[in-house]
């Protein structure tokens, strides 16, 4: 098997390369950030400066689609360039894993020369399974493997390669080391290292994510400036409570943005901006939850829907890309593209063909040179429950398909007059429905063998101390990515 992908890897090589030098290749990518929550998005109340300068330096896409609608999924269509029907992760189940035989961003860029690097949450297999991170084209890895490990940001310990990295402060209750710390100052240790290039820093950030909690020099920022709703907290075993939900949420939306200002001026500093694509954007849409009420940051947007609906809101984010001397300053991009497109795009400023894909390249657009492909359709899934629950959506041009669930109808809406998704034109457009079902029917094959159930549980990775409220009345069971109701099942 491992020659076989190493066969595929290969004869990826035999293609001229059509920039004068492989540029670095920075993915920044945040958890749960959604439509709205940034300053170039339309924000108001969270200060995002240095994402928004990386807009005003170089591209902002409008019509950018994650992978899936909820973490391991969109991860999986990511690093593998397949789309959510296709791919071998669909859903957040348990210890789901990607496959050996599937050949990731990684393992291509690596086969073209450059260092890989992946520093936060991966989600796509455990340390015994083919899907861990160095069996799929990194050299370095530091963070989280398995999802439920990524919901705590005080965790006493991470996956550092093979081994560990031990955080004892954070032992007994301790919040000593707050993760994404250590996560931001690997990766910038590995762009040190690696400045002669090319390099690809994978940077799938665990933040804002779910847990609410940051250190107290970003809370500072917003303390006192929110009404906060009080009482409500995410009820989740082992999350640490935040008396200022809001404040919270708004500080560590902002700590991200004061590390990515970090990472551009370190590029800044060894002098290699102009040979670094930086890209950044996030995994999936925001969060809906009764702790912080996403309404007051208008979360997404406007669009229509959270994070695990298939909805705009679910599944469209943020997406800036710079390159400075090759991305013109200041520019904004309807061009629709998704997940799978990163595929095709990095192979080609890498100057190497990618194995199969579900993507389009997106180099014509950012460059502003040829003549840039479309999507015919784009295609969205989430399994989840033993396979029970099925999630769908597509776009066709104008047309935007959702299924809520493996029983519904198929709704249908016109994303040129109804943006918002308010109308559901099926049953004046069945022709429509009809389409959608003869493209699914012949462009998605069912999910592989997964294991439906995890093996960890919260106390893999924290330890509460005696007296944590957030210990009080909670049932021992790990947390769950739905966003709602932590007593249910995935997604
Ligand atoms: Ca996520």
């Amino acid at each position: 098997m491992h020659d076989m992908k190493a066969l595929i890897v290969v004869s990826c090589l035999l293609v001229p390369a059509l920039f004068a030098s492989q540029p670095n290749i920075v993915l920044i990518m945040a958890d749960d950030l959604g439509y709205g929550h940034l300053g170039s998005y339309g924000q108001t109340k969270i200060s995002t400066p240095n994402i928004d300068r990386l807009a005003a330096q170089g591209m902002r896409f409008t019509h950018a689609y994650a992978g899936s609608t909820v973490c391991a999924p969109s991860r999986s269509v990511l690093l593998t360039g397949l789309h959510g029907g296709h791919t071998s992760v669909r859903g957040n189940l348990g210890d789901a894993h990607i496959a050996d035989a599937d050949v990731t961003l990684a393992e291509v860029l690596r086969r073209a020369g450059y260092a890989t690097g992946a520093y936060g949450k991966w989600g796509l297999g455990l340390e015994d399974s083919p899907g861990h991170p160095l069996r799929q084209g990194f050299d370095d890895f530091l963070g989280y493997l398995h999802q439920v490990h990524a919901h705590f940001y005080y965790p006493f310990w991470l996956t550092f390669n093979h081994g560990r990295m031990n955080l004892t402060r954070n032992r007994n209750g301790g919040r000593g080391q707050y993760a994404h710390d250590l996560i931001v100052e690997r990766a910038l240790d590995f762009i040190r290292t690696n400045r002669e290039g090319p390099f690809f820093c994978y940077l799938p950030v665990i933040i804002p994510h779910v847990e609410l909690a940051v250190p107290a020099d970003s809370l500072a920022e917003y303390l006192g400036k929110f009404p906060e709703i009080g009482g409500g907290q995410e009820p989740r075993i082992g999350y640490i409570v935040s008396p200022n939900p809001r404040a919270t949420y708004a500080a560590m939306v902002s700590r991200l943005d004061r590390d990515v200002g970090r990472i551009v001026a370190l590029l800044e500093d060894l002098g290699i901006e102009g040979e670094t694509v930086v890209i950044f954007n996030s995994d999936n849409g925001a969060q809906s939850r009764f702790d912080v009420n996403e309404e007051f940051f208008n979360a997404s947007g406007g669009l229509r829907g959270y994070k695990g609906s298939m909805y705009e809101g679910g599944i469209r984010v943020p997406q800036i890309v710079t390159w400075p001397g090759n991305v013109r300053p200041g520019t904004v991009t309807d061009h629709v593209t998704y997940f799978p497109d990163m595929m095709p795009t990095f192979a080609e400023l890498a100057g190497v063909q990618p194995p199969r894909t579900d993507g389009i390249s997106f180099v014509p657009t950012i460059i502003g040179e040829g003549s840039q492909a479309e999507h015919e359709w784009l295609y969205w899934e989430l399994v989840g429950d033993g396979n029970k629950l099925l999630r769908q959506a597509a776009r066709h041009g104008r047309w935007k398909f959702v299924r809520a669930s493996r029983d519904a109808a198929v709704e249908v809406y016109d994303l040129d007059t109804d943006e918002r998704e308010t109308k559901d034109l099926a049953t004046r457009h069945s022709e429509l429905v009809e389409h959608f079902e003869r493209w699914v029917g012949s462009n998605r094959t069912q999910p592989p063998e997964q294991p439906a159930r995890s093996r960890v549980t919260y106390e893999d990775y924290v330890q509460l101390s005696p007296v944590d409220p957030a210990a009080l009345g909670a049932r021992r069971r790990p947390p769950n990515e739905s966003g709602a109701d932590p007593q249910r099942p995935l997604p």
